[in-house]
């Protein structure tokens, strides 16, 4: 039997928590042969919700898990965590100014950095799903002292899951018929998801579906998805932002496919630390093409980026920039 991987989950007792919990314990994260030990980090008001979603965890009996304990306390919550999903945070509520809602995912996400830096394995991998995603993963990273850069990153699979899913819909094709979508920049409103290179069947998707609806309501609807969801379910995204986290750390641990039929192999989307590739300015977590192999998220380099694409991904790299010279301003990296 495979050692466990040990897996650390905060917000545990949220909404994506509870839908992330049983498929990661039952495999799908990791695969079925990799048993799992879970770490489930609350705030105190929070943690009836995981205790009992902890007492139905051990109901299912999963042969993959190896134990469940509950914290309230990063320090113990991180300790010897191989992957942290940092899922809680303080999303922007109704009048909230930016120095507003940055400060208060300072205070959650500073410490949680710290803790990381100083209690985690040594090849932890940190994927941060609480909004602002982009700048909570910013700060703890910068928070985490010695932990490589390139460890932490921020979910944008939903927003790729969701690209890939209209496009699909859109041409009247399955999704395995869709390849080379990328969503660049922040995991906001200003998004963008970049058709250039996607293909539907192996042609340009562009001259499939157009590029007056490709470049325009096409865009617009994956960036507000979320609310198109909040609209008609009366409650926001929940078990596909989990199923996002669960395949961005599985693709990020196992690798993505291989090249089928000669062609260039898959890609998908994440938010991971620049070098400054395509002009994002170093050090932001940004969206970027990318492809993982031997446990590393590698940019895919080389792609053409056309006027109207460069003015997208500059916009939404603006907005990253903003957010990091507020939270340098407010002393939280
Ligand atoms: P819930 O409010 O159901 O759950 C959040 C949980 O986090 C609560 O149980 C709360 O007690 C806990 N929490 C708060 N602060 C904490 C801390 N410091 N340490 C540990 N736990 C803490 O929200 P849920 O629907 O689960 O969504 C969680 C987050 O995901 C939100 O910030 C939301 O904005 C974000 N989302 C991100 C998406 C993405 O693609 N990146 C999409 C879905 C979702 O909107």
């Amino acid at each position: 039997r495979n050692t466990p991987t040990t897996i650390t989950l905060t917000g545990a007792g949220g909404q994506i928590g509870y839908a992330a919990l049983f498929r990661i314990a039952a495999g799908d994260m990791l695969g079925p042969d990799r048993p799992v030990r879970l770490r489930l980090l609350e705030i105190p008001q929070g943690m009836k919700s995981a205790e009992g979603a902890a007492m139905e965890l051990a109901d299912c009996a999963f042969p993959l898990l190896e134990g469940v304990e509950l914290s309230d306390d990063p320090n113990v919550a991180f300790d010897g965590a191989n992957v942290a999903l940092l899922v809680g945070s303080r999303p922007r509520g109704p009048g909230m100014e930016r120095g507003d809602l940055l400060a208060a995912n300072g205070a959650i996400f500073g410490p949680q950095g710290r803790a990381i830096g100083v209690h985690a394995a040594d090849d932890v991998r940190v994927a941060v799903v609480g909004n602002p995603a982009n700048t909570n993963a910013l700060i703890a990273q910068r928070n985490a002292g010695d932990v490589p850069a390139e460890r932490f990153t921020a979910l944008t699979r939903l927003d790729h899951n969701r690209a890939v899913g209209l496009l699909a819909a859109q041409a009247s094709r399955p999704v395995t018929a869709i390849e080379g979508i990328t969503i660049w920049g922040n995991h906001s409103a200003t998004q963008y998801p970049d058709l250039s290179h996607a293909t539907i069947d192996g042609a340009p998707a562009i001259d499939v579906v157009g590029a007056e609806w490709g470049r325009g309501p096409y865009i617009e609807r994956v960036a507000k998805r979320g609310a198109e969801i909040i609209e008609v379910r009366d409650g926001s995204s929940v078990a596909s932002a989990a199923n996002a986290a669960i395949e961005h750390v599985r693709d990020w641990v196992l690798g993505t496919p291989a090249a089928r039929d000669g062609g260039p192999a898959p890609w998908t989307s994440a938010a991971i630390h620049s070098r400054g590739e395509y002009g994002v300015p170093e050090g932001l977590i940004s969206s970027f093409p990318v492809r993982s192999a031997g446990g590393e998220w590698q940019i895919v380099e080389g792609l053409s980026v056309d006027e109207f694409s460069r003015g997208r991904i500059d916009a939404s790299v603006a907005e990253l920039v903003a957010e990091r010279e507020a939270v340098e301003e407010l002393g939280l990296v």
